[in-house]
């Protein structure tokens, strides 16, 4: 498929979007995909990422507001599902390389299943 704005070949959670790598994928709909971490930080460790392929977080919001919106009722869907909702959960937007970005494709991480600490590292 050509580069184009929605879609990056080079970038993985574009794969796992077009279904050309595996990924355990929890919940999906128009606009999102939820897949667990493969390097799991708590008992829960989901990533919730747009479809369409943009840097960041921010980069989505201003390009694409509905699905920033989407990917928020999306996280809160994935909560409720996989019953980290009561007990509380983190969702974490690493931006850049100083936030610890690895994958640049928007995505946050909803952590849950143990208590968390503050500050983060
Ligand atoms: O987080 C990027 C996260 O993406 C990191 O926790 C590992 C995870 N990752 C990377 N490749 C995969 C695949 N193929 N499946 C599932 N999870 C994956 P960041 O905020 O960029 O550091």
């Amino acid at each position: 498929m050509a580069k184009d704005r929605g879609f990056d070949p080079d970038c993985i959670f574009c794969k796992i979007v077009a279904g050309e790598i595996p990924a355990e994928i929890v919940r999906q709909d128009d606009a999102t995909v939820a897949f667990r971490d493969l390097d799991a930080q708590a008992p829960v460790h989901v990533l919730v990422i747009p479809r369409h392929h943009v840097p960041n977080v921010g980069a989505l919001a201003s390009e694409r507001p509905e699905d920033a919106v989407a990917l928020l009722d999306a996280v809160r869907e994935v909560a409720a599902q996989e019953g980290i909702d009561e007990g509380g959960y983190r969702s974490v937007f690493n931006t850049g390389p100083d936030a610890h970005q690895t994958v640049f494709h928007a995505h946050v991480h909803v952590l849950g299943g143990r208590a968390m600490t503050w500050p983060p590292g």
